[in-house]
Formats: C-alpha cells, sequence, structure tokens
C-alpha cells in the first residue's frame, strides 16, 4: 500500500507500518568470547527462544548454531560459536576454528567479555588476534548483574585501549539488561538487503542436532570430571508418530567402559535422570510428547572418529 494514502483517509499517521515501508536489511552477528562469557545466553536472549544449550561449564558448546531475529525491517542471522581457547586435542581445534569462521563470515562481530572475570588468556588472545586481522568489533561487557559500576567502566576503559571497539555495551544476557540497546544497534548497522532466511525461521539447526545437544546438555549439568569433554551425543533415529509425538533415540558416545558406568550410574539411576529431564525440555521445545532412548557406547577412540565431527557439523581436518 502506498505510505501517501495514510495522510488521505481517516488512519492516523502512528499506524503507517515503519516495517514495511523502510528498507529490509539482512545480516549475520558472531558472537564470539572465551569459554563460559555468556554468548550462548545471549543468543537465546536475542532470539526470544532457547536454541542454545549453557552450562555453567566452559566449552559448552561446539560448533556454529545460527539464531535468526526479525527487529523491524531487519532479519538479524546471529551466530552463537564455541570459545576461542587454546586448543589441545582435534575436537578443541575444531572447534576454536569453527569460532573463528563464524567470526570472518560476519557482518558485525560482537566479542562478549565476562566482566566479572575481566581479561583472562583467553580474551587477551582473542583480542591479539583481531588486532592482527584490524577487524573491528562491537565490544560487550556481559554479566554486569555481578559487578559494581565502577569497575565496569575501568575494563571498558582498558579493553578499549586494546582493540577497535566502536561501540561498546554493558548488558546482562541473565536479566536482559541493556540488550535491546545492542539488538537496535545491530539491527541498524546491517547493510540493506533481502532477507535470506524466511520470516519465521528461527535457525539453521536441525531438530535432530538440537535434541542431541539437549542431552548433552545434561551430561554437562549432571556429570563431573571429564565426562563433560570425554563424551559426546547422537541422534540416530527419530521417528515422528502418528499419535503425534515423537519417538527419539540417542547414543551417547565415550571413552572408557569406568565412563560408560558412571553414566549409567548405579542401577541405572543416573542415565535414568538425564533422560528425564532431556526428555522434559525436549517436550517443551518441541511442543509435543517425546519419547527418548538413550544407549551408551564405548568408543575409545570417538575423538578421532571423523563421523563424529561431521555429526556435529564440524570440520576434522583443521
Ligand atoms: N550472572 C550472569 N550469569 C550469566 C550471564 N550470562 C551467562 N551467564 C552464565 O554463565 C555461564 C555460561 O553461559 P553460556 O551462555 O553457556 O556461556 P558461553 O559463552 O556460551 O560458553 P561456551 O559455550 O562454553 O563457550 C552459565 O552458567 C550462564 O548461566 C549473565 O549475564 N549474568
Ligand atoms: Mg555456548
Amino acid at each position: 500500500m502506498p505510505r501517501s494514502s495514510a495522510g488521505q483517509n481517516s488512519t492516523p499517521p502512528e499506524s503507517v507500518d515503519q516495517a514495511q515501508t523502510a528498507p529490509t536489511r539482512c545480516g549475520y552477528v558472531a558472537l564470539i568470547g572465551a569459554p563460559n562469557a555468556g554468548k550462548s545466553t545471549l543468543l537465546n536472549r536475542l532470539v526470544g527462544r532457547k536454541l542454545a544449550i549453557v552450562t555453567p561449564k566452559p566449552q559448552t558448546t561446539r560448533s556454529r548454531l545460527l539464531g535468526i531475529a526479525v527487529e523491524g525491517p531487519a532479519q538479524i542471522v546471529y551466530v552463537d560459536t564455541p570459545g576461542i581457547f587454546a586448543p589441545r586435542r582435534r575436537l578443541d581445534r575444531a572447534m576454536v576454528a569453527a569460532a573463528w569462521s563464524g567470526a570472518q563470515d560476519a557482518d558485525e562481530t560482537v566479542l562478549l567479555v565476562d566482566a566479572a572475570r575481566g581479561v583472562d588468556r583467553d580474551t587477551h588472545r582473542i583480542l591479539e588476534r583481531l588486532a592482527e586481522r584490524r577487524r573491528r568489533a562491537i565490544l560487550a561487557l556481559n554479566k554486569i548483574d555481578l559487578v559494581r559500576r565502577e569497575s565496569l567502566l575501568g575494563l571498558a576503559d582498558a579493553l578499549s585501549r586494546q582493540g577497535r571497539f566502536d561501540p561498546v555495551f554493558m548488558i546482562s544476557g541473565r536479566t536482559g539488561d541493556g540488550v535491546d540497546d545492542l539488538r537496535g544497534h545491530l539491527a541498524a548497522a546491517l547493510p540493506q538487503g533481502p532477507w535470506l532466511f524466511p520470516a519465521d525461521q528461527l535457525s539453521d539447526a536441525p531438530e535432530r542436532l538440537i535434541a542431541a545437544e539437549v542431552t548433552r546438555e545434561q551430561i554437562f549439568v549432571q556429570l563431573r570430571d571429564e565426562l563433560p569433554y570425554g563424551s559426546t551425543v547422537e541422534t540416530e533415529r527419530w521417528e515422528d508418530r502418528t499419535d503425534g509425538s515423537v519417538r527419539i533415540e540417542q547414543v551417547i558416545f565415550v571413552q572408557r567402559p569406568s565412563q560408560r558406568a558412571i553414566v549409567l550410574g548405579e542401577g541405572g539411576q543416573r542415565i535414568k535422570a538425564i533422560g528425564a529431564r532431556a526428555r522434559a525440555e525436549l517436550e517443551q521445545m518441541l511442543e509435543r510428547r517425546v519419547h527418548l532412548f538413550l544407549f551408551v557406547k564405548v568408543r575409545e577412540n570417538w575423538l578421532e572418529d571423523r563421523e563424529r565431527y561431521a555429526a556435529l557439523g564440524l570440520d576434522y581436518d583443521v
């Protein structure tokens, strides 16, 4: 409908839909940072739905995940990335490579820094690498609900001396404080152009992968020591049933029989608890009944299996 008609009939000017008349914008916004900085929490808040798993342990996210949101005339494609740290294992290298490639392809990069933690060694390395590549980034000091305002200003100052940040936001992914400002800035900063995804698409991740992530989240939350890092989860079967429910079979790969015993727990109690929590979460996400079946397999060398990387959407050869 041409805009001029608004003034000629009784429609008040406030009702003119700006979203329809302003040129559309679209682009990728990478969220990068040290492990545990709060990238996945922020992605979920920006999209308004839980897409990425979140745990108190570092190195939770293993591969890139898109979260797509519409803000007025802009479609913002957020890229959640694994934390960037000094890699040791093949999996670590693949994770860090996925994070940097996420940043490389993005129109805007947001560097998240845990304000309570300050500039740790991992963040320091990220700053160096951004400087080497002469990459501009938006700085988001996160977790401001945990720190006093005075210490924030000092940290923002110190970081601004080390990198090319424009501008700086102070946010809390957990409470949402400051997130609207960041979102508004990003929507305006993206290039003009057509939307890349259908208006109602939220992510690029297949449901099978998200379902495996939900179980992995429980492994991170419920198990300690090397288990979160020595295991991986894959959805092997997905069956939509005629009664509207879904039957999902997943395999948890571990490296040793002793790890299998821990995942199962005494009398199978642990795996039952992992399955119960994952199932409840899945039912909420999928809005349907879920029958979840978990199997634990010992695969000593899964960290060197090409197939496991493919399942995670990671490059094996990095
Ligand atoms: N207090 C507080 N905690 C937060 C905030 N954002 C995230 N967290 C917590 O920080 C921890 C890590 O959050 P994640 O979102 O998983 O962090 P991440 O950067 O995605 O971590 P990796 O995927 O391991 O790199 C979780 O316990 C979150 O609940 C925040 O704004 N305030
Ligand atoms: Mg994460």
